[in-house]
């Protein structure tokens, strides 16, 4: 494996391809962390494991555990999905797997973006991260695949998203959070996106979802379906302090252009009725440091935009919320080649995040 630092993905002819595009695989990441993932991880890899079952009817899936999840990982997961020890802080592979670029002739390279749990020590939610920051590189060298080391930048998966033709999407309230790279002006910002994604636009959506502990990362919020059209993640309640998030973005697409000058066709997603965590599953978090990692009551970042496109399938969260079939109906709409899978995601999204935020795809 080569680690490039003198070139740029655009200046070699690298792009970000949209996760609508072919992939040849998928990586996971087993979850364990105990202030994380409620009574030990339990539920969480059982959760887990129906996401990589799912994904793994049409690509190739390789989960990393650690020494301590090892057998438990392989016991659990069937064998066509591939267990390789590697250790990490968390489970996040969306955040700190590599972002793959690939070129005209199909060589596919990785970025080793920098991570710092979310903020570093101005608003990160743990410490130390050092384990998920090496992650990118080792997958990268497990894959055989070239990487471009741009660890002076920090960027999390989850915070891009974008079209394959151009178009870059994020937010405002993530990419210009002070945790992260608060020597770099908005302009500094597009300029790296548009260097290592090989892209021409960037639309910064102003805000994501309510109590999204990430900064609010855009795959939360807003997905691409295709080029030019996304979801949005919607509530109608006007009394929802989500409405005036949700709205904002809205007004901002609609006076948006992509990178090939076409007007965004925006795609309004339903949101489940407020997620709150109970004081039953609170109780069976550790405390992170001192402090208690979750309170009882408090709302969940809960979403139907954090699906993730598998080659044949949507895998999306559910919630048991009486929205959940009419999400699911939008995008079997919206995707209709390919099979709409919901999971209930619950275990997951007490971590913090969701289907999406747990995958990350290496194209064909
Ligand atoms: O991408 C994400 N949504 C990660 C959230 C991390 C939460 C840590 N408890």
């Amino acid at each position: 494996m080569k680690i490039i630092k003198a070139s740029t993905p655009s200046a070699d002819g690298f792009r970000m391809p949209a996760e609508y595009e072919p992939h040849q695989g998928c990586i996971m990441i087993f979850p364990e962390r105990a202030d994380s993932w409620q009574y030990g991880g339990y539920a969480a890899r059982k959760a887990f494991a129906k996401v990589a079952e799912a994904i793994a009817r049409s690509e190739k899936v390789t989960v990393c555990a650690s020494a301590a999840q090892y057998d438990n990982a392989r016991a659990l997961l069937p064998a066509h999905i591939r267990v390789v020890e590697m250790s990490s802080n968390d489970a996040w592979a969306r955040d700190y797997a590599p972002t793959f670029v690939k070129n005209d002739t199909g060589v596919i390279r990785g970025i080793d973006w920098g991570f710092n749990a979310w903020g570093g020590l101005h608003d990160g939610l743990y410490f130390p991260w050092d384990k998920d920051d090496r992650m990118a590189r080792k997958l990268c060298d497990l894959l055989e695949k070239d990487v471009y080391c741009k660890r002076d930048f920090i960027l999390e998966g989850g915070s891009i998203h974008v079209d394959g033709q151009g178009t870059c999407m994020v937010t405002e309230s993530c990419l210009l959070s002070k945790g992260r790279n608060p020597g770099l002006s908005r302009q500094e910002i597009e300029e790296v996106l548009r260097a290592y994604l090989n892209v021409s636009a960037v639309l910064w959506l102003p805000r994501g979802i309510y109590n999204d502990e990430t900064n609010e990362h855009v795959d939360n919020i807003c997905a691409f379906t295709a080029p030019g059209e996304v979801v949005l993640a919607w509530t109608e309640d006007e009394g929802d302090v989500q409405y005036a998030m949700s709205k904002a973005c809205l007004d901002y697409l609609e006076q948006a252009v992509d990178a090939k000058g076409r007007k965004i066709k925006v795609h309004k997603l339903p949101l489940p009725k407020p997620v709150t965590i109970t004081e039953e599953e609170c109780q069976g978090l550790d405390a992170c440091w001192d402090e208690p990692t979750r309170t009882a009551g408090e709302r969940l970042a809960a979403s139907y935009v954090n699906f993730y496109i598998a080659n044949d399938s949507i895998v999306m969260p559910g919630f048991r919320d009486p929205a959940d079939q009419a999400a699911k109906e939008i995008l079997q709409g919206l995707f209709p080649d390919r099979q709409v899978v919901q999971i209930y995601a619950r275990d997951i999204l007490i971590g913090g995040g969701n289907i999406h935020c747990i995958t990350q795809q290496i194209p064909v």
